[in-house]
């Protein structure tokens, strides 16, 4: 089995942890990097090695590619790992590892650029028989093939970003009097947010849950799916709840998903570990959303249904070892909920960054934290504002949701706000507990208050 020396993780806070985490157990030495303000950050300090790479703003810290490869140089490391966000989807970053000689714990840039392209990845999704949503056959350059477009699909539709990804640069059109301001309004924001203006038109489909496959490729052709996750409970394209399975998803589906996730991460030429969004309407309508060529957050979900060890694979096959696990070896077993916990206030959902003075994390049987927090830690008001992850997994869903419960009772956080009223709200709704709810849920919930 082929082995990095020394991993140096291009990340903060809990998801730089888990990776720690697992290059430790592999044996691997690893090299964390930190703005000043994670001087005193837990994953500088369970790392073997850091390097301060600049100052707060990611710019000129997380998002700074020369200074990461000049860590990388001066510690001797042999791979990134990107994590997720910061650089993690950026095809010039894969690139200067590539030609830097440095492993890119991920896929290839040009599966990144090409999965990236959100109106490209439709057309190659058409090619291999991937179902999308009906609309435009690649980007709509002109007002005249937009009116065309949706004169066939009928409405209403939705306007998005070709650059975009993840719900950013998007606008539903209810109707035809809307139409044409939207859609220049749509170029000009995906312009000045991705500096592409490419934007392409779907049939908006109303009511949907948002059901997504982890896949994992080696660089010998093997492909597999570790079933589902439903990611349903979202907040303005903010995930905040995710479980696998999913409520839905019977046998028949999983296998149907999970085979079009396979086929979609080979048409992309997929190697390493990446997920396949599906959007699945109600009339069990299968449709491709996007492709995230990274791990995701919520992966915790389907390590503890698997019992596979996500990123372990993940820094394995890209160190060019061959798929260790076979198809038939996947088995999906019980259920596990994951709620983030995010440094906000659980009304308005806004930041509540500052000084944790008390921090009390669960534990017990089928409890999991994902957390870089520690008591005395100072939440810096730069990065995104989750903080932990309590992931949980019981014998079925009912127990899950039990066991949540339990756990976020137990888990005290003060100094500063979070979002845990939040998610005992969402655990004690019939709502939630019926399993029956789309991407509306949080407006439902909102309403029975
Ligand atoms: C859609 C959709 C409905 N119809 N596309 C794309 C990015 C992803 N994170 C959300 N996306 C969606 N794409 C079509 N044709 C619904 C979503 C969607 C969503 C859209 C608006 C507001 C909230 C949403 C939550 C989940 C999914």
């Amino acid at each position: 089995m082929n082995l990095f020396g020394k991993v140096l993780i291009a990340n903060r806070g809990e998801i730089a942890v888990r990776i720690i985490r697992a290059c430790r157990e592999l044996g691997i030495k690893t090299v964390a990097v930190h703005s000043t303000a994670d001087s005193n950050a837990l994953h500088v300090r369970l790392a073997d090695e850091s390097v301060c790479i600049g100052p707060p703003q990611s710019t000129q810290s997380y998002l700074n590619i020369p200074a990461i490869i000049s860590a990388v140089e001066i510690t001797d490391s042999e791979a990134i790992h990107p994590g997720y966000g910061f650089l993690a989807e950026n095809p010039q970053f894969a690139e200067a590892c590539r030609t830097s000689g440095i492993a890119f714990i991920g896929p290839t840039a040009e599966s990144i650029r090409m999965a990236g392209d959100k109106s490209k990845a439709r057309e190659v999704m058409k090619k291999a028989g991937v179902p999308v949503v009906p609309g435009s056959d690649g980007p709509v350059s002109d007002e005249a093939s937009v009116v065309e477009v949706v004169e066939k699909i009928g409405y209403p539709v939705i306007i998005k970003a070709s650059a975009g990804g993840g719900g950013k640069g998007m606008r539903v059109v209810e109707k035809k009097s809307e139409l044409m301001q939207a859609y220049h309004m749509a170029q000009r924001e995906a312009l000045a947010a991705f500096g592409n203006g490419d934007v392409y038109v779907e049939k908006f489909i109303t009511s949907m849950r948002h059901i997504e496959v982890q896949v994992m490729a080696d660089n010998k052709g093997k492909c597999i799916y570790l079933g589902e996750r439903d990611c349903s409970v979202q907040r303005r394209h903010q995930k905040l709840v995710e479980e696998a399975p999913s409520p839905v998803v019977n046998d028949a589906l999983r296998k149907k998903l999970g085979t079009l996730a396979v086929k979609a991460a080979r048409a992309f030429r997929y190697t390493n570990v990446g997920t396949v969004e599906f959007i699945y309407d109600d009339d069990q309508n299968v449709y491709f959303m996007e492709m995230n060529t990274r791990v995701q957050v919520e992966h915790p979900v389907t390590e503890y249904v698997t019992g596979i060890d996500i990123i372990k694979e993940q820094i394995l096959l890209a160190a060019g070892n061959p798929l260790r696990i076979k198809q038939t070896d996947v088995k999906i077993t019980g259920h596990s909920i994951e709620c983030r916990i995010n440094a906000e206030d659980p009304v308005k959902f806004v930041p509540s960054p500052g000084l944790i003075t008390s921090i009390i994390l669960p534990g017990g049987p089928g409890v999991r934290v994902d957390t870089a927090a520690y008591c005395g830690w100072n939440v810096p008001p730069h990065y995104d504002s989750m903080i932990a992850k309590l992931i949980v997994h019981g014998r079925d869903r009912d127990e899950a949701i039990m066991r949540m419960r339990r756990a976020l009772e137990e888990f005290i956080v003060e100094g500063i706000r979070t979002t845990i009223p939040f998610h005992k709200r969402v655990m004690e709704s019939d709502l939630f507990r019926s399993g029956q709810f789309n991407t509306k849920f949080i407006e439902r919930l909102n309403e029975s208050a």
